[in-house]
């Protein structure tokens, strides 16, 4: 991997790079724009101390001091999940946000480019952004999709919550050539509930099937990422019809007080925590930590393979 100045790795991350050792990305926008405190950072350290003992080491992703920060001390995660403002940092924000050394949050988008740039192939996080309902009037499609259409890192979430349009977002994954891997299941996982109505073509049931494919996929010479998709613990699921009834009445509040662009995902998540008195909150930490033990174990078996 090219160096690049406005990119730091931090020393443990490197040397678990230079090695061939598994590394796991992290964002951050779900610490700033996606929990509240203390949960935020509660989650953050817990994340990561479950990817330690999946055997790879942990790398959050944040903008500090004008540079890609790869890899936060617990004073940095402190720092991110407690200070206001924290610009929410998508690919268009990435430019200005380095140049006037604010500091930003990764989305799932940002932090892909910048776990590619240091050079890491797997990716945790909660959800990801999507083509937005309304797309028909708004146009509103997340520059996540984007950056899985091009950048090479296997994302792991637990689905797209129905904030988004669903078979739309699958759609424009499909023309994009992106992979969707279902991981014990047949249907895509909607963030909340385990289950939805879409089927997946692609399924695999341990996570060396899961690196097997992404092996093929590089050898293939075919650019951008791998989506896993992976169910919230049957335990953890919200019954769909209940947390459908909140998303519903959270995306006409977002349509009543005109909340528009890159503040309505965060809008909407803090709505449905309010509306569903922190139940929400707990499915999404709970979904959060079964995503990083995949991960962990996916980006474990690459590194066993690489070392051949
Ligand atoms: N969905 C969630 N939780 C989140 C996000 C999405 O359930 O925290 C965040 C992620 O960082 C994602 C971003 O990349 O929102 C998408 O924002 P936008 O739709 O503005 O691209
Ligand atoms: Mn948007």
């Amino acid at each position: 991997m090219q160096k690049n100045n406005l990119v730091e790795v931090q020393p443990e991350i490197n040397a678990a790079l230079e090695s061939g050792g598994a590394v796991v990305a992290l964002e951050s926008t779900i610490i700033s724009h996606g929990m509240p405190y203390p949960q935020n950072v509660q989650m953050a350290n817990k994340v990561e101390s479950i990817i330690r003992e999946a055997g790879a080491v942990p790398a959050t992703i944040a903008i500090m001091d004008g540079k890609i920060k790869v890899g936060l001390s617990k004073e940095e995660l402190e720092i991110l999940a407690k200070s206001k403002p924290v610009a929410k940092v998508s690919m268009r924000d990435l430019p200005g946000v380095i140049a006037r050394k604010q500091l930003g949050a990764t989305t799932v988008a940002t932090t892909m480019y910048g776990a590619h740039l240091a050079g890491i192939r797997v990716f945790v996080t909660g959800g990801i952004g999507g083509v937005h309902r309304g797309y028909e009037e708004t146009m509103d499609v997340s520059a996540d999709l984007e950056e899985l259409a091009q950048t090479d890192v296997v994302v792991v979430c637990a689905g797209a919550k129905a904030i988004l349009d669903l078979p739309r977002t699958m759609e424009y994954l499909e023309t994009k050539g992106v992979p969707v891997i279902g991981y014990r299941t047949d249907v895509l996982p909607a963030f909340f509930s385990a289950r939805s109505e879409i089927k997946l073509v692609e399924r695999a049931d341990s996570a060396d099937e899961i690196a097997q494919i992404v092996i093929a996929k590089s050898q293939l010479n075919m650019r951008g990422g791998v989506l896993v998709v992976n169910p919230i613990p049957e335990a953890y699921s919200l019954d769909h019809i209940y947390i459908d009834g909140i998303i519903e009445k959270a995306v006409a509040a977002a349509r009543d007080k005109n909340v528009t662009g890159k503040e309505i995902t965060p809008f909407l998540l803090s709505e449905i925590t309010a509306q569903t008195g922190g139940k929400s909150l707990e499915a999404n930490l709970q979904l959060v930590y079964n995503n990083a033990l995949l991960g962990g174990q996916i980006a474990a078996s690459l590194a066993a393979h690489a070392q051949g």
